[in-house]
């Protein structure tokens, strides 16, 4: 499919989610408003851009549903390996006072922030629900501070549309829109069902970004950079995982 005829799908399926009159206004509200993810030539095409584009204009502030404590599982999977290698295992060994969650890019006051600094903010727990995109899914109690109160502190710039957030295991990055990164459950995770995370769940930090699919919630994050483009990050889509074939906005 060419790109202009492309763009037309595109736009007429959010003109008529937006319920706007005409190719134009819809051309212009996508652009405007930042309705087009950056993996919308991937191998899903307009699809990708209908849900993304559909979801912001809906959903914006919309919250995910949280649960009752009785509800919480009693076995929540642990998915994957841990981090294999020395560092990893070093800064484990130690508890992980060594380790820093650093945070750079469009921000006023670069910095990095120990665990200790970041649990002395205020915290939120929330019971949320987290599902794989393979079917499976668990309910657990995620404490952490918002990752709002981190951008905050650091002071985003007025340029700022994306916060890549990076891995201490090989391979795992991603990305959310500000929409997510300001929203009030997404949560640097530090703790779970009560006690600290455990490093199969993602120990020391991860993300916690409940309105989207498991694998945006990146296990072992120690580096956080907020940008304007993602196309200076690995192959430009957002995320290692549109390199493998999955959306980079999994929002549920
Ligand atoms: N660093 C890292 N993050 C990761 C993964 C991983 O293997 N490594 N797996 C992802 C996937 S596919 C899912 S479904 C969830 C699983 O979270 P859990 O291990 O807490 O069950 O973590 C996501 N984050
Ligand atoms: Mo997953």
């Amino acid at each position: 499919m060419s790109n202009l005829s492309r763009r037309k799908l595109i736009t007429t399926g959010l003109a008529a989610t937006a319920g706007a009159s005409g190719l134009a206004v819809a051309a212009n509200l996508a652009h405007r408003y930042g309705l087009i993810p950056p993996d919308h030539g991937g191998i899903y095409g307009a699809g990708e851009t209908l849900t993304y584009g559909a979801q912001r204009l809906l959903t914006r502030h919309s919250l995910a549903r949280e649960f009752p404590r009785s509800q919480i599982s009693t076995k929540p999977v642990a998915n994957g390996e841990t981090p294999q290698d020395e560092a990893f295992k070093r800064l484990h060994a130690g508890g992980f006072t060594d380790w820093r969650l650093a945070i750079d890019g469009l921000v006023a006051r670069p910095a990095s922030f120990s665990l200790a600094e970041l649990k002395s903010y205020p915290s939120r727990s929330q019971i949320t629900h987290l599902a794989c995109e393979e079917g499976w899914s668990f309910i657990a109690e995620w404490i952490g501070v918002p990752l709002s109160h981190v951008l905050t502190v650091v002071g985003i710039l007025p340029k700022a549309r994306y916060v890549v957030y990076s891995s201490m295991q090989r391979g795992w990055w991603d990305s959310v829109d500000m929409a997510d990164a300001l929203h009030p459950q997404t949560l640097l995770t530090y703790g779970m069902n009560g006690g600290e995370l455990p490093v199969g769940h993602g120990g020391p930090l991860r993300l916690r970004v409940p309105r989207q699919l498991g694998y945006k919630n990146v296990k072992y994050i120690n580096r956080l950079t907020v940008t304007d483009s993602l196309k200076g990050f690995g192959k430009g889509l957002g995320s290692a995982s549109p390199e493998y074939g999955y959306a980079w906005y999994a929002g549920i």
